[in-house]
């Protein structure tokens, strides 16, 4: 192999010479036809026109047609490896769940890392939080810990979300990312300023997959056998903590890379909701409202049966509930068992030690305003105390930069949150944004290093 191509530019190749790749020893249609020519199309005469009996063709162009599926609303453009997860540190006292069984055990993993705002052919460069979703294939069903590379988000009440992917992808009259929409929203809602400072800070281009941090961000609940609950966020990449020191658990191994792109990463689909005995959800109204969302757009995007599909399958237990049919149902449809519940046929009675914790919720039903909360003290910790004098003049730059290219009385009240965070903040940006040109775009691209197989061990 030319040592400059890489394994990637070489794939073809190195499939030829793969002994184990599955070659088609037949041409055939997707009936399994063999089908005896396949570069010329039936016509009445060799100038057409062409007839309906030419199913090789006909059966080539349908699924062309149909080729592809919506592209995730946001994080389309991602990669994704296998590999498993293995406990180092026992956390039983805390959490039942059977992934974290005993020290050394491990189970299958397969982990998707992506940019938010950009279309499926976008670049993986751009400065933009990256998604970190891990998917753990558990005996007791599959646990999906979505996350991002950062341990915040722009916004805390879930109604918003829609709005706010909205004003980060295109102007919906010019198709263009639009400075104005992006700094409208996010200086109208200044509980952005903490992620957004993370954003225009180095963070915002981690150098490739292997070299960021990686969260659950919400705050999740365990549950020991005992029924008791403890409060917990899941980090990957162990980072000092004063107020709650981590706790290590074990490891993610990553070793295989997709067999094929579309199959495995592209239908791989990832639900916060998706969580084994013992991880509960807290009542984080961020989370609550993704409990909702991704099944939901998994249907749309891949079926009512896309848990069916091998990579979303959950395959170290078997699926016993009461939905049948649906379109692509692929296996035998759980063949002759009731499909009601109670029956007096089949299935255990309710099972008790699987009963999710319970909980007290006394307050007012309300829609409660969360835009008031402290939105500076952590975003001026990362000012005044994370960052060096140099990180805080790179973040000015980037921000004003990109502020640049939004209207002026946006500029301004984007400034002005910045003040209520730090005069040195504030200033920084405003004294730049008199001086500097706006960038084409909100989105800066990067180019450090090339296409690289993931494989990468980090600690969780
Ligand atoms: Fe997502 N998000 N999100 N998100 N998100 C999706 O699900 C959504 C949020 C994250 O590699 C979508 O399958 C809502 C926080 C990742 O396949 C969608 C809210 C965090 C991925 C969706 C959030 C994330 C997604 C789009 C606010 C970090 C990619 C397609 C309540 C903790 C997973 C899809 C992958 C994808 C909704 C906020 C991470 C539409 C409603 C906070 C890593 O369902």
């Amino acid at each position: 192999m030319d040592e400059d191509r890489g394994k990637a530019t070489d794939q073809m190749k190195l499939w030829k010479e793969n002994r184990r790749a599955q070659r088609p020893d037949n041409l055939t249609t997707g009936a399994g036809h063999p089908i005896g020519d396949k570069l010329n199309i039936i016509t009445a005469g060799p100038r057409g026109p062409l007839l309906v009996q030419d199913t090789p063709f006909i059966d080539e162009m349908a699924h062309f047609d149909r080729e592809r599926i919506p592209e995730r609303v946001v994080h389309a453009k991602g990669g994704g490896a296998f590999g498993y997860f293995e406990v180092t540190h026992d956390i039983s006292r805390y959490c039942k769940a059977k992934v974290f069984e005993h020290v050394g055990k491990t189970t299958p993993i397969a982990i998707r890392f992506s940019t938010v705002a950009g279309e499926s052919g976008s670049a993986d460069t751009v400065r933009d939080p990256r998604g970190f979703a891990v998917k753990f294939y558990t005996d007791e069903g599959n646990w999906d810990l979505t996350g991002n590379n950062t341990p915040i988000f722009f916004i805390r009440d879930a109604m918003l979300f829609p709005s706010f992917v909205h004003s980060q992808k295109r102007n919906p009259q010019t198709h263009l990312k639009d400075p104005d929409m992006v700094w409208d929203f996010w200086s109208l809602r200044p509980e952005c300023m903490h992620q957004v400072s993370f954003l225009f800070s180095d963070r915002g281009l981690p150098d490739g997959f292997r070299h960021m941090n990686g969260y659950g961000s919400h705050t999740f609940k365990l549950v020991n056998a005992e029924h008791q609950p403890v409060y917990c966020k899941f980090h990957y990449k162990v980072w000092s903590h004063k107020e709650y020191p981590l706790i290590p658990v074990g490891r993610l191994v990553l070793n295989r890379n997709p067999a094929n792109y579309f199959a495995e990463i592209e239908q791989l689909a990832f639900d916060p909701s998706n969580m084994p005995p013992g991880i509960e959800p807290s009542p984080d109204k961020m989370l609550q409202g993704r409990l909702f969302s991704y099944p939901d757009t998994h249907r749309h995007r891949l079926g009512a049966n896309y848990l069916q599909l091998p990579v979303n399958c959950p395959f170290r237990t078997r699926v016993s509930n009461y939905q049948r049919d649906g379109p692509m149902c692929m296996f035998n449809n759980q063949a002759g068992a009731p499909n009601y519940f109670p029956n007096s046929f089949s299935a255990p009675e309710t099972q008790r030690q699987h009963v999710e914790t319970r909980f007290k919720v006394s307050p007012d039903v309300g829609r409660y305003n969360s835009a008031d909360d402290d939105n500076v003290t952590q975003v001026r910790t990362f000012f005044t105390e994370v960052l060096n004098e140099e990180e805080r003049q790179r973040l000015c730059q980037n921000m004003a930069g990109a502020l640049k290219g939004a209207q002026v009385f946006i500029q301004k009240r984007w400034v002005q949150n910045l003040m209520a965070v730090h005069a040195d903040y504030g200033n920084g940006v405003q004294t730049l944004l008199n001086n500097t040109e706006p960038t084409k775009d909100t989105v800066r691209v990067y180019t450090r290093g090339g296409a690289s197989t993931i494989a990468a061990s980090s600690k969780m």
